[in-house]
């Protein structure tokens, strides 16, 4: 580990001891979960490198960006539109809350039946371990579950620059209405922060940015159609959650060449696993890094995972954004329409989201559906009893699973898992 890396982490305030700690269960769960898979395409190199330095090279891009002027803002949620940070020259960054962090300070703060994803976002502030976190010049909290929305009264008592995006709760002209009128007012707040202002030309730009690397994850995820799967669902999942991250315009030429390889995989018929694998769909809570105990389970326990519906997958980038609009009023109608169409659970009622898990299963050729419920997520829980009945309806087998970032329930998991692949075949 370089000594300017350690001199970037402390300079950004991280707790050098802690941060060390994490990096060290991170790296070793990727040589555990990632690197052990076998048929893994070439490409893939791209993202072991990714991992390997994203505490490294990814923060001294975005201080070096951050020293030209350029403004970093944080989100944890898909709600927040990349393309307004970008056309005001502004990178945004996902935060991933995907481990658990000073578990003991954060019960301080909020109430021990609280999500995982939540108390994670809590505890890397508290344990002063994220450097993304801690380079953005602005963080961006929305109000979607009751958890999300409290949780962030208290983050706002730890840092000065958390910024709270409304949310409707309907699909209605109301709700289309609140969130327009939302965008409106974050971009006012991101021209703010930048002294940039917002023009038709750099806004067009931003969008074909975005759209870019969201039809390079379409194209990935197209790919994962075929029989033997070219790709395994870790890596799959991998792809998108660097896409939280990375340089938008790096990772789209990264992920377009893993596609050219996996097409002529697909030709060669050689697969990550074997051809009739039974293959799932996981559908539900969003997984962040390094959260990947739970396709781990799946694809050593005889499955293999053609898809997310998630928004670390394709609930979050399945839509394109209309770029066709000449002004500015235009275009953020455009983005509006585009983000009005994620189907999270926190919107009610939420009849899409159920048919789009029903398409995915058939466009996938998936044999059945896991839904991943994080513990104490009362959206996805909630709504996983009437995604179950859908799909019984339609004779898909489905299982529906509860779990947290803990190791303890691994067995117990994987024995359902099992049982579950065995029952596809
Ligand atoms: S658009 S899914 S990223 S809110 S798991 S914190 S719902 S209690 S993450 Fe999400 Fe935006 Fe929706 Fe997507 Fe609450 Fe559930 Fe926790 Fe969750």
């Amino acid at each position: 580990m370089s000594n300017d890396y350690v001199k970037m982490w402390k300079d950004l305030g991280l707790d050098i001891d802690a941060h060390d700690a994490l990096l060290g269960v991170l790296g070793n769960a990727y040589t555990d979960i990632y690197l052990a898979q076998k048929n893994r395409p070439e490409g893939m190199d791209y993202f072991n490198f990714v991992m390997s330095e994203v505490h490294g090279l990814r923060i001294k891009e975005l201080i070096d960006e951050k020293a030209q002027g350029r403004k970093i803002i944080g989100s944890y949620c898909v709600f927040v539109p990349e393309e307004i940070a970008l056309a005001a020259n502004a990178t945004l960054i996902g935060l991933c809350s995907g481990a658990d962090f000073a578990m003991e300070e954060v019960e301080k703060y909020l109430p021990r039946n609280t999500c995982a994803l939540i108390k994670s976002a809590m505890g890397f502030k508290l344990g002063k371990v994220c450097p993304y976190l801690e380079a953005s010049d602005m963080v961006v909290g929305e109000n979607t579950c009751d958890g999300k929305k409290k949780a962030y009264e208290s983050l706002g008592e730890l840092m000065e620059n958390l910024y709270v995006m409304d949310l409707p709760q309907m699909k209605s002209t109301q709700g289309r209405a609140l969130l327009r009128a939302e965008y409106e007012r974050f971009k006012d707040a991101v021209e703010a922060l930048t002294g940039v202002k917002i023009i038709s030309e750099s806004l067009k730009s931003a969008i074909q940015t975005v759209n870019a690397k969201r039809s390079a994850l379409h194209r990935l995820a197209k790919l994962r159609k075929a029989d033997p799967a070219p790709i395994s669902g870790l890596d799959a999942l991998l792809a998108n959650q660097v896409s939280f991250y990375d340089n938008p315009a790096r990772f789209t030429e990264s992920v377009n060449k893993i596609c050219d390889e996996l097409e002529t995989r697909i030709a060669e018929k050689k697969g990550a696993l074997p051809e009739k694998t039974p293959r799932i769909i996981v559908s539900g809570c969003p997984m962040a890094v390094p959260n990947w105990k739970f396709p781990w389970i799946v694809e050593t326990s005889g499955g293999v995972i053609v898809g997310e519906e998630s928004c670390v997958g394709e609930r979050g980038c399945r839509n394109l954004t209309d770029d066709s609009g000449e002004s500015v009023e235009q275009m953020m109608e455009a983005i509006t329409d585009r983000y009005y169409k994620v189907d999270c659970a926190i919107f009610t009622p939420n009849q899409d989201r159920l048919n789009h898990i029903t398409e995915m299963v058939e466009e996938y050729q998936a044999d059945g559906v896991i839904h991943y419920g994080l513990q104490f997520c009362q959206p996805y829980l909630m709504e996983s009893i009437p995604v179950e009945k859908a799909l019984e309806e339609k004779d898909i087998p489905t299982l529906r699973i509860e779990t947290d970032y803990g190791m303890e329930d691994v067995g117990q998991l994987k024995t359902r898992v099992e049982a579950f692949i065995e029952q596809l075949k």
